[in-house]
């Protein structure tokens, strides 16, 4: 498949570390996953009501399939896997990693329901945050992206983040106190931007970038799925260390099992577990979860 960003994408990325491709799938795509994320939240879409009808999860309390930011605990529905499984989705990964021998992530998807004044549980303000420890430098590339379900308005609790701030980190870091937050940065002097998009655009950020999602104040649910493709490490399997033959299995086995990989909050009620059947892969998707050789 030829290149899916344009030079000017790659020139977009360098200057703001993240780049939107738009109409990375096809619309029946988005429907069957934002189907699947109502589903498997049991709730009826067109209901406000059941928008707020699981308590959020919270740190000290793991009962439910959903927390407060509109992390939902679904995995490997096939509908999830249509859109990690899809060439176009892979190429983006592929022109940023350069090289197509890549693996997927089995992240989770998100609904933030809007702020509502007898639901004052679901009143989250927003995130920002780094998935990785900034303590430990020098920090390896690495990417992460979300796949919007819908359009999503820049008042609608979706994806934000401090753009170019990749470039600026090591100086910033050098004007911080040596005991800082490494997983949230003081915002101090720093502008959060909310990211609008349209159902269809999948957006790939440097890891570098303080991301999150924002408040929802619209009168809509925010719907989306987390993708990230990275170096597959099946070099060698027989040689690399038990940590990681131990991540190859895992990932088949959550996969074939329909269960998070370990580190995930996961669903107390496992509906995907007695409920789901295991995803169909296509020979781009076994390759992405490992089961086959690039
Ligand atoms: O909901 C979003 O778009 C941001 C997700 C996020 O913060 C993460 O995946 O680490």
């Amino acid at each position: 498949m030829s290149m899916v960003l344009s030079q000017e994408d790659l020139t977009f990325w360098e200057e703001n570390g993240f780049v939107v491709v738009q109409n990375a799938v096809p619309d029946e795509h988005l429907e069957a996953a934002v189907n699947a994320i109502w589903d498997f939240l049991d709730a009826d879409a067109h209901k406000p009501e059941d928008w707020y009808k699981h308590k959020p999860r919270t740190e000290n309390r793991n009962d439910s399939p959903i927390s407060h930011t509109g992390m939902v605990e679904i995995y490997q529905h096939q509908a999830l896997w249509e859109n990690r499984q899809y060439p176009k989705v892979h190429q983006a990964f592929s022109d940023i990693w350069e090289t197509d021998r890549l693996w997927v992530s089995l992240d989770r998807a998100n609904m933030k329901p809007p702020t509502h004044p007898d639901k004052p549980e679901w009143d989250n303000r927003g995130m920002i945050h780094w998935d990785v420890d900034t303590s430990k430098t020098p920090i390896a590339f690495g990417v992460q992206g979300v796949l919007y379900l819908t359009d999503t308005a820049d008042n609608q609790g979706g994806f934000q983040c401090i753009p170019g701030f990749h470039k600026q980190f090591q100086n910033w870091a050098q004007t911080q106190p040596t005991k800082r937050n490494f997983h949230s940065p003081d915002l101090t002097g720093l502008t959060v931007q909310s990211i609008a998009g349209k159902a269809g655009d999948l957006l790939i950020w440097h890891r570098l970038l303080p991301h999150g999602n924002g408040y929802n104040r619209s009168k809509k649910p925010r719907l989306a799925q987390y993708i990230t493709m990275f170096p597959a490490r099946e070099e060698n399997l027989a040689v690399l260390p038990p940590l990681l033959q131990d991540s190859l299995h895992q990932r088949i086995q959550a996969w074939q099992e329909r269960r998070p990989t370990s580190g995930w909050p996961g669903d107390p009620r496992e509906w995907e577990h007695k409920h789901g059947t295991t995803a169909e892969l296509t020979s781009l998707g076994k390759k992405l979860l490992g089961t086959e050789s690039w």
